[in-house]
Parts: structure tokens; C-alpha cells; sequence
């Protein structure tokens, strides 16, 4: 066979190693065991958000297949069974021997080693980090099985793999002729995943984004008609020649915007082989958003790219008010401008890098510069051409910067002068910091946790905010409800920052909220409330990453001067096992809530920055329209719904998570 990837670099890898393998090349070839031991830190963990990560890695490998120009259409099937099927019509995962590894076919490296992709194209395969572009190997060593078949230089080729392992040899099938391209099918190991299955719900969405982002692919979605369980269709052709403009489009409906049509448009930078494609508007009233994406992969905190769209358009709009004489556009900014902003923006780059907690934030610098001088000069040409509507949209943004001037005038003012005009809410033990930065309210329940909390927090630093019980629901309440009730205005006094048409984040009176409740399922659930409360009410501060859960212990187990705690029942089996002796008389004691527990227990456990674990609540980067119907679902005011996520889900939930 042909060497396809440059005949010296065939020679160098083997060069001073022999034939065959070294211990070296064994120990590299060997990398899937860890995959399977810690899927956790491939894919975020074994759950259904882990599951679909599987099938996200598969799509955009074929995805970037298409963006790379070399397919144009994807079909993507599932199974009754759980099999997952995604065949493009690319160039085929090369099947030549391995430069580095001669014995082995590119494709089988591809699929048994870590991070092997990038080594090839040095183009599109090392798209990312983290919890995408993990690479084939992943999925592949996630599965029971997984057969993949290669069609390319007018040959089939085929091989089996289970839970990683290549259970048949690379096999020529035979000629074909006018096909190309690669087939995966797979299926999930039940040894990691358990009973969980693809939704085909999840898979349909993430398949019609993708086809959104890409105008230049046709997707063809298909799915047993006995999984569907809602409106989503047994089989679909995805493919919007409209693009990012007809998301945009579906996404608004109904809603009164500022100017006629969108601004949309697309650009390409030939000197980095890339482009980027937009479709904004600006809506009367509520709140705009602003999706972005590299390589069809979502960007949920935005980054490089959206840094360069913001300084565009508010250049854009400054100077098209300075040609107007109008001084009051020096003072608009980009929050003025973005506040009721609704828009996609999508780039397209060579090795985009993905940075933070989730890696969905764009990180290559020369986006930013790329971005802004396309889509400022295309801004300026639009509000140039269309007078009318520029002049509607300048005369929104000064509004909404002569809003914000006059509420910094009474804001601007540090913490504590700003508590003395405040009402604060008579239960709220207040920190004694001057500024808001490297505090935190903690959330707690009841007066008698209250209590505690008070006692083991850090004056400086720590407030207390006892909340009576369960809290109102407020995905399922009216807003006039919402209104009138206290626990809730107690809240948003404390935090000082207002809601809905009043909010305004600079006002936040802390750094941090974090939610403090009992290790029980009562705890858990005002848990839910609150984090529905903040999702809804109080969006900004979820998605700027302020929102906590506190992680108290359910037990203390004693013995001999020693004392551990343990979140829950399985914590508490393995603590006993590894940290006291067969025969020792452990004596446990359960809280029954943070109340009972003594101020430097709670203090030590949940509260000290130094030994404490916090959970922050993010949103899933992958799909906003998942979480806001997950939480209309789970929270909402149709049982009908929970009912149904109770039955689809009942299969996976541990016996030992269930606390009376
Ligand atoms: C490595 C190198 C080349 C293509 C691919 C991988 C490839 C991977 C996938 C995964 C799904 N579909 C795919 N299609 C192609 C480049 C091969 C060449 O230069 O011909």
C-alpha cells in the first residue's frame, strides 16, 4: 500500500526503534485503558449529558469533514437497539499504514489512541480540548461496539472493535464504485452507561443546529419510530440554505423588534482560511441573546470572536452617531447595544482553541481582529444604506445608556453607603466588607440552620440569609404571585441588583450566592427552586458563573479522636472502609439538618474557603433550548411532563440515592 503521509516521516518514526514494536510504542498504543477506568475525564462523566457527548463526537467529526469543504451531506441513524449510525460522504479515514506506527493502519490509530486525530491533517482534527474533540478513540473505547467502514481510492474497507479493541482485522470488502467516505456505527457500553439510551430528541436538535450553522451541508436524520415519544420526526432533511437567518427567525417569532429585518450576512478571511456568518436583531422588550460558535461548536462564554463582533458593532454604531452629529452616541456601549441584542454568530477557523471550565470559549487572539474589520465594514454599510432604521436603532441604544448613566448615579455608590439607602430584609446577617468583591451569601434553610451559618461563616466576608422552607416556585407561579412574595423579595433585596426590567449587575451587593441546604431530598429540592429562581428570574448571574451549591456532609463518623464526615450513604461505606480498622467501633452520627450541626463542624465542612467544595451552577454550552425545556419540564406547571421524565428515567435512578 501507498504511504500517504510523506515516506520520510514513515522512516523517521521507526528510525533507532527496529521493526516492529518497541516497549514505547506498546505503552502509547495501550491508551484506552484509562478512557474506560475515568470516562469522567473524557467526557464529564457517565450520565446522559456523558452519553450524548459520544454521539456529539461522532457528528462533528463528520461535520468537520464537511466544513473542511470535502462532504456535503451526513446521515445520522439510530437504532431501536441504541446503535448510532453517522456516515458522511468525506474523503475516507485514511487506511495506509501508520507513519509512526507501521504495523497499524492510520485508522486503527485514529481509533485506539488518544488525541491521535490531530497528528494527521494538522487542519481540521484537533478542532478542541476538554469535553469535545476528545476523538474517535473515546467514543470508541466507550463502546460495546463499534464497526467502522471506510469507503475510499474506490475501496470498502471494514473493522469491528469492541470497548476499544479491534476484534477483526482491517478487512477489504471489495470495490466500490462512486462512494466515498466514512461510516460509523456504534453502541454504547452498558458497563459505563448503564440502561441509559440516546434521546432522539437531543440527537434531532443537536443535528438541525449543526445544519443552521453549515448551510453547505444536507443532514439526514432518521430514527425508529417506536423511540419517538414527542414531535420529534422519525426522519428529516435538514438543510437551511437561509442559515444562521432562519434560526434567527424561528427564535424570535412574535417578538416586536427594533429594526425590520435582520442584519446578516457572511465573510471570509482568505489569509486564515476561514469566515464568519451573523444573522442580529434587536427586540422592543426582554432579553436578546447572543449564540456564538466556532466550527459549528458552541461558544457559551463566548470568547475571541464575540469580543471582535462586540467592539465592530459598537464602533459601528458611534461612529454612524458622530456622522450624525449626535453626541450622545459617545456614550453608548457595548452592553447598551447587546442588552436587547438577538443574534447568532458563527466563525469558521483554522485550529480554533477552546479555553475555561467547560472549553466554550474561543481563545485564538486572531479572531477578534478577523471578526471586527468583516463585520464592521459590512455594519457601516448597513445602517448607511437603511437611514431610517439606523436611525431607530442609535435612538435605542442612547436610551438604554441614558438608562444606565441614571442608575449608576445611584449605584455607583460603594456597599455601604448603598445598605443605608437599601432596604434590607430584617433576617439578612450582613457581611461587614465595603465592596461586593470576595463576598458571598449563603442561602440557607430555615432559622435554625440560619443560626449555625452565622456563627461558623466569616464576618467579613460571609452574609447569611435564612429562607423559611420551601420557596415559591416561580416556573410554575404567576408573576403578580411572584411579586407579592416575601421570602423571594427578601432575596432580591439582599442581592441588591434588582430583576427583570430593573436588573442591573453592577448593583449586585456580592460576589458569590451560594445555596446552602440540607444534605435530604427537602434540601434538595429548595435546591431546585432556587436554582429555578436564578435561571429564571436572575439569568446573568448563572451564566456569569455567581451561583453555588454548597456541599454539606450527612454524616460524622467517630472513632478513637478521629472524626470524618461523609456526604451520603455510599460516602459514608467507603469512608468506613478506608479510613477506620475493620473492628473499630465507629461511632456515626447523621445530621439531620445544617441546624444540628455544630458551627465548627459546618464551619470545617461547607463553609471554610480553604476546605470547603462548591459546586457552581452552570448552564449545559451545547443547547440552551434543552435546559429552558428540561427546567419548563421538570419545574413547570404540566405534571404531564414530569410524569413522563419519571418514566423514561425511572431505569437509572440507584435504589441508595432514595432518602426518606
Ligand atoms: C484524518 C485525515 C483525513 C481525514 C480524516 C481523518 C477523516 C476523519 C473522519 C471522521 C469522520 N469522517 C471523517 N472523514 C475523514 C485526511 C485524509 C486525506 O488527506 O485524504
Amino acid at each position: 500500500m501507498n504511504d500517504l503521509f510523506g515516506r520520510g516521516g514513515a522512516r523517521k518514526g521507526a528510525a533507532g526503534q527496529g521493526e516492529g514494536y518497541s516497549a514505547k510504542d506498546i505503552e502509547v498504543l495501550e491508551g484506552l485503558e484509562p478512557v474506560r477506568r475515568r470516562p469522567g475525564m473524557y467526557i464529564g462523566g457517565t450520565d446522559e449529558n456523558a452519553l450524548h457527548h459520544l454521539a456529539a463526537e461522532v457528528i462533528d467529526n463528520a461535520m468537520d469533514e464537511a466544513v473542511a469543504g470535502h462532504a456535503d451531506r451526513i446521515e445520522v441513524t439510530l437504532e431501536a437497539s441504541n446503535w448510532l449510525t453517522v456516515r458522511d460522504n468525506g474523503r475516507g479515514i485514511p487506511t495506509d499504514p501508520h507513519p509512526k506506527f507501521p504495523k497499524l493502519s492510520a485508522l486503527e490509530v485514529i481509533l485506539t489512541t488518544l488525541h491521535s486525530g490531530g497528528k494527521f491533517s494538522g487542519k481540521a482534527y484537533d478542532t478542541s480540548g476538554g469535553l469535545h474533540g476528545v476523538g474517535s478513540s473515546v467514543v470508541n473505547a466507550l463502546a460495546e461496539r463499534l464497526e467502522v467502514e471506510v469507503a475510499r481510492d474506490r475501496t470498502l474497507f471494514t473493522q469491528s472493535y469492541e470497548r476499544g479493541k479491534p476484534v477483526t482485522k482491517l478487512k477489504n470488502a471489495g470495490s466500490v464504485q462512486n462512494r466515498r467516505g466514512t461510516t460509523i456505527r456504534f453502541k454504547p457500553d452498558p458497563e459505563i452507561f448503564g440502561t441509559l439510551e440516546f434521546k432522539p430528541a437531543r440527537l434531532f436538535r443537536f443535528c438541525r443546529s449543526k445544519a443552521y450553522l453549515y448551510r453547505g451541508v444536507e443532514i439526514r436524520w432518521s430514527c425508529d419510530p417506536s423511540l419517538v415519544k414527542d414531535d420529534t420526526p422519525a426522519e428529516a432533511v435538514l438543510h437551511f440554505p437561509g442559515g444562521l437567518t432562519d434560526f434567527l427567525a424561528g427564535a424570535i417569532e412574535g417578538q416586536a423588534t427594533v429594526v425590520p429585518a435582520p442584519w446578516a450576512g457572511l465573510a471570509e478571511f482568505p489569509e486564515a482560511a476561514g469566515r464568519v456568518e451573523w444573522a442580529v436583531t434587536w427586540v422592543e422588550r426582554g432579553e436578546g441573546f447572543l449564540n456564538t460558535y466556532a466550527n459549528t461548536i458552541p461558544t457559551g462564554q463566548g470568547g475571541t470572536h464575540e469580543a471582535g463582533f462586540r467592539a465592530a458593532l459598537v464602533k459601528g454604531l458611534r461612529a454612524y452617531g458622530e456622522l450624525k452629529k449626535d453626541k450622545r452616541a459617545a456614550t453608548v456601549t457595548a452592553e447598551d447595544l447587546l442588552g436587547g441584542l438577538a443574534g447568532m454568530l458563527s466563525v469558521f477557523i483554522r485550529n480554533p482553541h477552546f479555553q475555561g471550565q467547560t472549553k466554550d470559549k474561543l481563545t485564538n487572539v486572531e479572531a477578534a481582529k478577523l471578526v471586527e474589520n468583516a463585520l464592521r465594514d459590512h455594519f457601516d454599510h448597513w445602517l448607511a444604506g437603511d437611514p431610517a432604521t439606523a436611525d431607530n436603532l442609535l435612538a435605542f441604544a442612547i436610551e438604554r445608556a441614558e438608562e444606565r448613566l441614571r442608575r449608576r448615579a445611584e449605584k455607583d455608590t460603594p456597599r455601604k453607603s448603598a445598605t443605608r439607602k437599601l432596604r434590607l430584609p430584617g433576617k439578612l446577617a450582613d457581611c461587614s466588607r465595603e465592596s461586593a468583591e470576595g463576598t458571598e451569601l449563603f442561602l440557607v434553610e430555615g432559622d435554625s440552620a440560619g443560626g449555625s451559618a452565622k456563627q461558623a461563616r466569616d464576618r467579613e466576608t460571609q452574609a447569611v440569609l435564612p429562607l423559611r422552607g420551601k420557596i415559591l416556585n416561580v416556573a410554575s407561579a404567576s408573576t403578580e404571585k411572584l411579586r407579592q412574595n416575601q421570602e423571594l423579595k427578601d432575596l432580591i433585596e439582599a442581592l441588591g441588583c434588582g430583576v427583570g426590567d430593573r436588573f442591573d449587575i453592577r448593583r449586585l451587593r456580592y460576589g458569590r450566592v451560594v445555596i446552602m441546604t440540607d444534605a435530604d431530598v427537602d434540601g434538595a429540592h429548595i435546591a431546585a427552586l432556587l436554582m429555578t429562581f436564578f435561571y429564571k428570574e436572575l439569568p446573568e448571574l448563572v451564566r456569569e458563573g455567581r451561583v453555588f451549591l454548597a456541599q454539606p456532609p450527612l454524616y460524622r463518623l467517630q472513632a478513637g479522636g478521629v472524626s470524618v464526615y461523609a456526604m451520603d450513604d455510599a460516602d459514608r461505606e467507603r469512608v468506613l472502609k478506608a479510613r477506620f480498622k475493620a473492628n473499630q467501633k465507629v461511632e456515626v452520627s447523621r445530621f439531620k439538618g445544617l441546624g444540628e450541626m455544630p458551627p465548627a463542624s459546618l464551619k470545617e465542612t461547607t463553609m471554610d474557603r480553604k476546605k470547603r467544595t462548591l459546586l457552581r451552577v452552570v448552564l449545559p454550552p451545547e443547547d440552551r433550548a434543552y435546559t429552558s425545556e428540561r427546567i419548563d419540564a421538570l419545574m413547570g406547571r404540566r405534571p404531564e411532563l414530569r410524569f413522563q421524565f419519571i418514566q423514561e428515567n425511572a431505569a437509572s435512578v440507584e435504589a441508595e440515592a432514595l432518602d426518606a
